[in-house]
């Protein structure tokens, strides 16, 4: 009896233990001024530490291109820039809150206050720098998670850098970059601005690719059976240094 209740045990507890480790990265603060147009050359870009995406869903039959983001904050702004390697640079979609995941994108999911897991900010934005951003929240009585798009982060500065041919596909491009800033002041209520040693949760994905091969990559692999980045309990910690 006892060696069938401690094997019920070790099926329930194991799946946690057999996920992979959170990740975490250090936020410096820029110590000089970022031009938010797209290309992350600016001197402050060179002091911060590389995230490279991963690719958690085998069955998934995209390319696997390689992605590089980095973070950097200031008293205004949080600051993420994306470099995407990409031989298909194919993006359509043109005004604010239209479904940039369907073209070539790349988001980050922000939770400033990571003892809940209940409500995340999401921002979309695909290889045209167009804007998709929204409050993901979770409601009674199913506690479904609930995409609230007429949110509207405010002062957000965004850009591309596009080194290829965008929706040409018989050529071969060589991929595109992307800057944004985004104001504190969007998450004041939920958290104040950060200071050193504060930690926010975040997730940062990228949809490359035109259907049927499409692949989505992941910072923090939010081990689901299908692509779904929707999971904060499986964001990355954001630690935020001087
Ligand atoms: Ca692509
Ligand atoms: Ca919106």
């Amino acid at each position: 009896m006892r060696f069938f209740v401690c094997l019920l045990i070790l099926i329930a507890v194991t799946p946690v233990f057999c996920q992979p480790p959170i990740p975490h990265y250090e936020v410096k603060r820029a110590t000089s001024p970022i031009v938010i147009d797209g290309k992350p050359d600016d001197k402050a870009w060179a002091a911060a530490g590389k995230i490279e995406l991963i690719f958690p869903w085998d069955a998934q039959t995209g390319a696997k291109q390689k992605t590089t983001a980095r973070l950097l904050w200031d008293d205004n702004y949080l600051y993420v820039s994306y470099e995407c390697e990409d031989e298909d640079i194919v993006a359509f979609h043109t005004e604010r809150d239209d479904p940039t995941y369907l073209d070539d994108a790349v988001e980050i999911f922000l939770n400033p206050l990571p003892s809940q897991t209940g409500v995340y900010f999401g921002l979309e934005m695909n290889a045209r720098a167009t804007l998709y951003d929204y409050i993901m929240y979770k409601a009674l009585p199913s506690d479904s998670m609930h995409l609230f798009k007429q949110f509207d982060l405010q002062g957000v500065k965004l850009a591309t850098s596009i080194d290829g041919t965008m929706n040409m596909r018989g050529d071969k491009d060589k991929g595109w970059s992307l800057e944004v800033a985004i104001p504190w002041s969007n998450f004041e209520g939920l958290s104040k601005r950060p200071e050193p040693g504060d930690v926010w949760a975040a997730n940062i994905n990228r949809w490359d690719g035109v259907e049927p091969n499409r692949r989505m990559s992941n910072w923090s692999d939010p081990v689901q059976p299908r692509p779904n980045p929707h999971v904060p309990a499986r964001f990355g910690q954001l630690l935020f240094v001087r």
